[in-house]
């Protein structure tokens, strides 16, 4: 059993998502949370070590995990069969790596430099400009309909849903591709299997 840590309408939502694309047995449970308004505050029952969520318990082992990436990699070799992450050994696990990481140490700091209006110097940010990293996601999905050439996956989740998030914002270039590809991720019945249990913040 995953116990997921969660609080509703945050990024610990696509959790909710991937552990019903998975078929995994999984609980939910509520934290509170710091919110950019001032209000909350951190759970003492939250185990993740800044109070942010997500954070998963795997009640088997007793492992914590926390960053989505890490998340997602950790519950997609935990649960193999579902055949959403490609394993040690499989084809397309480079590919699945680094985009995994791509989304925690350049995507979202791409993101937030672009909305703190901040500057991404050349050479020295481990990062680039939201317009540089999403030519790289849009010249993919050209190619192909997910991230991965072998099909769907946990990548999916975690840039789906964040695309869906920003699509409609100014953070984001518009892009067709871009519209389609979070399209066919929040078409998934899994997507509107999670939205049902997410709560009411
Ligand atoms: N890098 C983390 C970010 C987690 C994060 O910032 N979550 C927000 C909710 S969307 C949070 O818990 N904020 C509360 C806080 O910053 O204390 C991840 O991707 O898992």
């Amino acid at each position: 059993m995953i116990t997921l840590f969660h609080r509703p309408k945050t990024r610990s939502s696509r959790f909710i998502f991937l552990l019903e694309e998975l078929g995994a047995p999984y609980e939910i449970q509520e934290v509170t949370i710091r919110s950019s308004d001032g209000s909350g505050a951190v759970d003492a029952a939250n185990p993740h070590p800044h109070g942010k969520v997500p954070a998963i318990r795997d009640n088997e082992t007793g492992d914590v995990v926390y960053e989505s990436p890490a998340i997602a990699l950790y519950l997609t070799d935990k649960f193999p069969k579902a055949g959403i992450g490609p394993t040690v050994g499989q084809k397309g696990r480079g590919a699945y790596l680094s985009w995994l990481a791509y989304y925690g140490s350049v995507l979202e700091p791409s993101f937030v430099s672009k909305f703190l209006n901040t500057p991404v110097p050349r050479g020295t940010a481990g990062w680039v400009v939201v317009e540089e990293a999403m030519e790289h996601v849009i010249s993919t999905l050209s190619k192909h309909k997910w991230l991965l050439e072998e099909g769907f996956s946990s990548l999916d989740v975690l840039y789906g849903t964040t695309f869906a998030m920003f699509g409609a914002s100014p953070m984001m270039p518009k892009s067709e591709v871009i519209d389609l590809y979070v399209k066919h991720v929040t078409g998934r019945p899994a997507y509107a299997q999670a939205q049902a249990k997410d709560g009411v913040r």
